[in-house]
C-alpha cells in the first residue's frame, strides 16, 4: 500500500539579538569567575619554603667538649634532643603543618653559654604575610620551649631567629658532613646492573683516576682529604699522575682535582687484603657544593649491626671481570655478622677484626672491580650518612656465600686523625 511520505517543515527559532547577548555576557561572567576561582584555589594552595637560622641557648649535664665534635655519638644524641623538642614545639602550634624540619649543624660556647645553631625550614602558603611568620615562629617557640622538659633546657629568651635565603641555606648544610639533597627513592639490586644515580645523590663519591683512566673509588673526608683503599697504590704510586673526579659522571666530571699525597697504611697487606686503608690530599681544597661534600667519619666505638641500613656504590665493574662505569651506581646491602662471613662456606677465618662483610648471601647484591676504594655507607636516626667500610676485596662479584668484603673504618677512626689531623 502507498503511504505518501509526511515532509515536516523544520522550524527554525530565531533568538532576538538581546538575548544572544545576554547569553554572552553571562558565559563570559562564568568563564572569568571560574579562572579566577582556580588562580586563587593555585595561588593559595602553592606553597614556599622558608628558612631560618636560629641560634638558642641550653643548659645540659653534659659538658660542651663530650658533645661539641661534629658526628660524635654524643653531637648527634644532643642534637636530636634538641631537634625533637622544636619540632614537638611546633607540633601543638597552629603552624604544625607548614613545619617541614629542624637540624642543628654546629654547637658552640660563648661566655659560658652553650649555643645549639640550627636550620628551621617551612612551607607556608605564599599569600602569608612575612612579618607575622617571623613574629609568630619566634613567639612559638619561646612560648612552648619553656615548658619543654629536659636536659637539655633551653633558655626560651636567648632565642633569636634570622631569615635567610635557600643559598645560604645549602652552604650551611653543605658544610656539614654526611648530608644528602637528591635523594631518589627507587632502590637498585646492585651495582652489577643496578640503576644510575642523580646528581647530588651521593656527594662524597670520587673516583681516582691513574693518567686519566678510573682505577679506584675513594671519599672526601673533608676539603682536601680522601680515604680510599691501600690496594689502589700497590703499583701506582706516583701521587703526580693521579687525579680525583666528582660527580655522578666520569666524563664530564662535576670537579677535578690533582694529588699532592698518599699515605697507605703501614700495615697493608697483600694477598690478605690487612690495614687496606689509606689517604690521598688533594693538591688544592674542593669547595663544598650541593652535588660536592663530605661524609661523617664514625666514633671508632661505634658498632654496626645486621639490619642497619648500608649503601655501596662505585663506577665499578656492572659483573667479575667487566668494565668500569662512566655513570655512578649503587646498591643497597646488608651488614654480615663476621662470625657468619668467618665460616667455611663463606671466608673460612680470612676476615679479620679490621675488615667487615657486606652484601647477600643469596649473591647479587655486590661491588665489583673498579669500586675499590670507594663507600660503603650507613644512616643515622638523623640521616646523616657515615662511613662505614672502604670497599676492598671479595671473591669475584655477587655470588652466593661470597659477600663484598671491607675495610672497617672503625677499627682506622684514631688513623685516619694520625694522619690528617680529621
Ligand atoms: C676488586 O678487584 C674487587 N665483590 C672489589 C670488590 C669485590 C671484588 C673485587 C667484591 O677491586
Amino acid at each position: 500500500m502507498y503511504r505518501p511520505a509526511v515532509v515536516r517543515a523544520r522550524k527554525r527559532i530565531y533568538l532576538e539579538p538581546w538575548v544572544t547577548g545576554l547569553i554572552a555576557f553571562i558565559s563570559l561572567i562564568v568563564l572569568a569567575v571560574c579562572i579566577g576561582l582556580i588562580v586563587h584555589y593555585v595561588r593559595y594552595n602553592q606553597r614556599k619554603t622558608y628558612n631560618y637560622y636560629v641560634t638558642l641557648s641550653f643548659t645540659s649535664d653534659k659538658l660542651y667538649d663530650e658533645f661539641g665534635q661534629e658526628a660524635s655519638k654524643n653531637f648527634t644524641e644532643m642534637s636530636q634532643k634538641i631537634e625533637s623538642m622544636v619540632k614537638n614545639a611546633f607540633h601543638k602550634s597552629p603552624i604544625r603543618g607548614d613545619f617541614v624540619k629542624s637540624h642543628v649543624i654546629k654547637f658552640s660556647q660563648e661566655e659560658h653559654r652553650l649555643l645549639a645553631h640550627m636550620l628551621l625550614i617551612f612551607r607556608f602558603r605564599s599569600t602569608e604575610d612575612l612579618e607575622t611568620i617571623n613574629k609568630n615562629i619566634q613567639r612559638f617557640l619561646q612560648e612552648r620551649l619553656q615548658d619543654a622538659v629536659g636536659p637539655p633546657k633551653v633558655d626560651p629568651e636567648s632565642i633569636e631567629i634570622k631569615k635567610i635565603n635557600e643559598t645560604e641555606t645549602d652552604n650551611y648544610l653543605n658544610n656539614c658532613c654526611g648530608t644528602r639533597r637528591n635523594k631518589s627513592t627507587n632502590q637498585s639490586l646492585r651495582i652489577v646492573g643496578g640503576t644510575e644515580v642523580e646528581e647530588g645523590e651521593w656527594p662524597w663519591q670520587a673516583s681516582l683516576q691513574w693518567d686519566g683512566i678510573h682505577r679506584c673509588g675513594a671519599t672526601l673526608i673533608n676539603g682536601t682529604w680522601l680515604v680510599s683503599a691501600a690496594h689502589c697504590f700497590r703499583t701506582y704510586k706516583d701521587p703526580a699522575r693521579w687525579t680525583a673526579s666528582f660527580g655522578v659522571t666520569i666524563k664530564p666530571p662535576k670537579m677535578k682535582q690533582g694529588l699532592r699525597r698518599i699515605i697507605v697504611h703501614e700495615k697493608y697487606n697483600y694477598p690478605s687484603h690487612d690495614y687496606d686503608i689509606s689517604v690521598a690530599e688533594l693538591s688544592r681544597p674542593v669547595p663544598y657544593t650541593n652535588t660536592v661534600h663530605r661524609i661523617c667519619l664514625p666514633d671508632a666505638s661505634h658498632e654496626f649491626h645486621p639490619g642497619d641500613q648500608m649503601f655501596v656504590t662505585g663506577f665499578g665493574a656492572l659483573q667479575n671481570d667487566g668494565n668500569s662505569q662512566n655513570h655512578l651506581r649503587q646498591v643497597q646491602v646488608d651488614f654480615i655478622d663476621t662470625k657468619i662471613c668467618n665460616e667455611p662456606q663463606a671466608y673460612n677465618d680470612a676476615i679479620t677484626p679490621r675488615m667487615l662483610c657486606a652484601g647477600s648471601l643469596k649473591g647479587q647484591k655486590d661491588a665489583c672491580q673498579g669500586d675499590s676504594g670507594g663507600p660503603l655507607v650507613s644512616p643515622d636516626a638523623r640521616d646523616i650518612w657515615y662511613l662505614a667500610g672502604i670497599v676492598s676485596w671479595g671473591d669475584e662479584c655477587g655470588q652466593p656465600n661470597k659477600p663484598g668484603v671491607y675495610t672497617r673504618v672503625t677499627a682506622f677512626r684514631d688513623w685516619i686523625t694520625s694522619k690528617t689531623g680529621i
